[in-house]
C-alpha cells in the first residue's frame, strides 16, 4: 500500500516527552485554553505510515492515528500528490455558491459503496459531529418528527446537539450546558456486561421497549448508532442486535443513521462497519476521520428520498467540501476501490487477535478481546470479576508512551486500551508495539 519516506522504526532516543517538546508544552500552556487537553505531550514534527517524529527525534510508533483519522497512514503518497495539485488550482469557492467537480466526485463515490439496495446522495461538511447534526436535521426534516434517540455508551461529537447525545458526562458535556432537547438514551447491546446469554433480538427489544416506552414510536424522526461504537471502548453488539433495530424502526417510519465516523471508510476491513451485519439496513451515514486522509472532510450518505427532504438552502457551511479536503479525499477512496486496502486491515485484525488472545491467556485483566480489523480492544478488569481496572490501563499506556507507543485508553469505565493503527503499519512495526505493550502488561 506504501513506499515509506521514514524507516518504519521505533527509536527512543531522550526521556518522552523529551526536553524540546516539554519546553513546547510549557509555551502550549500559556497560549491555549485549558479545555484542550492532552493525552500525550510530545511535539510531533513529521510523519509517514505508521511511525511520527517529535521534536526531540524520537521516532513513535502511532497506535492511534489521531483517533482513526490516517487510516491510509500519515502522509500517504497518493494523498499528497492529490493535495499539492489541488491547492495550486482551486481552494474556495463554496459549494453552495459555485460548485466544483470534487465534490460531486466525493458524493457520487460515497453513494456507489453505501450498503443498501436503493438511490443515493450525499452532503459533505467539516467533522464528525457536523455530519451528526446535519444526519439528525434531515431525518427531522424528511420525518416530520422532533425526536431522536442514541445509545448508552455512544459517542457523537462536541456541538451541542451531539453533546446531549454523548452517554459520558464527563469530560464532554459536565458544565457546558443546557443541551438541545429531544435526545432519549436507551440501552446498548454490550456482550461482556449484558446478562449471559442474552440474544442480539433480546438486547433490541430491551431497547424497543425503552423507545416505546419512553418516546413513542410515532414520535421518533431517528436512531443514530455507532455500529461499533468507538469512545465507548469499541462495544460490537451483539449478532442480529442492528438488524432487530433497524427492521422495528423501518416498520414505524424512523430513519436509521449509522454513525460510522470512527468505524467507517475500511478501518474493519470492509468499507463500513455495518456491512458486517448485512441485513441492517441504515438509511443515512454520517463518514468522516478516515475519508480525509488527514485533511477535513466528513459526509452524509443515505437514501436519495431522505436526503432530499431538505429545501434547497437548508443544507450547507461555508467549508464542507472543500476542494483541497475533497481531493485528498477522492484519493483515498480511490486507493480504496483499487483494492487491497480491507485486505490490510484484515491482515492487521489477524496479528492483533493473535497477540492480544494469547496475552488474556496469561494475564487475568483481560476480560475480553473484541473489535475488528484494525479497530480492536482490550478490556481491563480486577482478575477474577466484571469490576472495571482503570489503573492498569493507566499503567499500560504510561508504560507504553515512555517506550515510544503511542496508545489510547477509551470507554465508559476508562477501563479499555484501543487500537486503531493505520492500515500501512508493517507486521514487524506491529509486534514490536505489541511487545511493549505486553511488557506493560507483565509490569502490572
Ligand atoms: N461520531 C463515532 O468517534 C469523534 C473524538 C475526539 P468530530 N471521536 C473522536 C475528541 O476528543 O474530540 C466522533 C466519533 C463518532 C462522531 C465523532 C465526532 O467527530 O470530527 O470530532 O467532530
Amino acid at each position: 500500500m506504501s513506499e515509506f519516506t521514514i524507516a518504519q522504526q521505533r527509536k527512543v532516543v531522550t526521556e518522552i516527552p523529551g526536553p524540546k517538546s516539554q519546553a513546547l508544552q510549557a509555551q502550549r500552556l500559556k497560549a491555549v485554553g485549558a479545555g484542550v487537553g492532552t493525552a500525550l505531550g510530545i511535539f510531533v514534527e513529521k510523519a509517514n505510515g505508521a511511525i511520527i517524529i517529535d521534536a526531540d527525534g524520537n521516532h513513535i510508533i502511532d497506535l492511534g492515528s489521531g483517533i482513526g483519522v490516517t487510516t491510509i497512514g500519515h502522509t500517504n503518497a497518493g494523498v499528497i500528490n492529490a493535495v499539492r495539485e489541488q491547492v495550486g488550482e482551486l481552494t474556495h469557492t463554496l459549494f453552495t455558491l459555485t460548485p466544483y467537480q470534487e465534490y460531486v466526485e466525493v458524493c457520487q463515490i460515497l453513494n456507489a459503496h453505501m450498503p443498501g439496495n436503493f438511490a443515493k446522495k450525499s452532503a459533505l461538511f467539516n467533522s464528525g459531529s457536523e455530519a451528526v447534526e446535519n444526519a439528525v436535521k434531515i431525518a427531522r426534516k424528511f420525518t416530520g418528527r422532533g425526536e431522536i434517540a442514541v445509545f448508552d455508551h455512544g459517542y457523537h461529537g462536541r456541538t451541542n446537539l451531539t453533546m446531549a447525545m454523548n452517554f459520558k458526562a464527563m469530560p464532554y458535556a459536565s458544565g457546558f450546558g443546557p443541551f438541545a432537547p429531544g435526545v432519549t438514551h436507551v440501552p446498548m447491546s454490550y456482550p461482556l456486561r449484558d446478562p449471559a446469554g442474552l440474544t442480539g433480538e433480546q438486547a433490541a427489544q430491551r431497547s424497543i421497549t425503552y423507545l416505546e416506552k419512553r418516546i413513542g414510536a410515532e414520535n421518533l424522526a431517528a436512531i443514530v448508532i455507532e455500529p461499533i461504537q468507538g469512545e465507548g471502548g469499541f462495544i460490537v453488539p451483539a449478532p442480529g442486535f442492528l438488524t432487530a433495530l433497524s427492521n422495528w424502526a423501518h416498520e414505524n417510519g424512523i430513519v436509521v443513521v449509522a454513525d460510522e465516523v470512527q468505524a467507517g471508510i475500511a478501518r474493519t476491513g470492509q468499507w463500513f462497519a455495518s456491512e458486517f451485519e448485512p441485513t441492517f439496513e441504515p438509511d443515512l451515514m454520517t463518514i468522516a476521520k478516515g475519508i480525509g486522509g488527514g485533511m477535513p472532510i466528513s459526509a452524509v450518505t443515505g437514501r436519495a428520498e431522505i436526503m432530499d427532504a431538505s429545501h434547497p438552502g437548508g443544507i450547507g457551511g461555508t467549508f464542507g467540501g472543500n476542494p483541497v479536503s475533497a481531493a485528498a479525499a477522492i484519493a483515498v477512496l480511490r486507493q480504496i476501490e483499487a483494492g487491497g486496502v480491507l485486505e490490510e486491515a484484515k491482515r492487521i485484525e489477524g496479528i492483533l487477535y493473535g497477540r492480544l488472545e494469547a496475552m488474556q491467556a496469561k494475564y487475568p485483566q483481560i476480560a475480553q478481546v473484541r473489535g475488528r480489523g484494525a479497530m480492536v480492544a482490550i478490556e481491563l478488569v480486577e482478575p477474577g470479576t466484571l469490576n472495571p481496572n482503570p489503573a492498569a490501563v493507566n499503567a499500560i499506556v504510561a508504560h507504553c508512551h515512555k517506550n515510544g507507543v503511542l496508545i489510547l485508553n477509551a470507554g465508559t469505565y476508562n477501563n479499555v486500551i484501543r487500537f486503531l493503527p493505520s492500515l500501512a503499519i508493517t507486521n514487524e512495526l506491529l509486534n514490536d508495539a505489541l511487545d511493549v505493550v505486553e511488557a506493560g502488561l507483565a509490569s502490572l
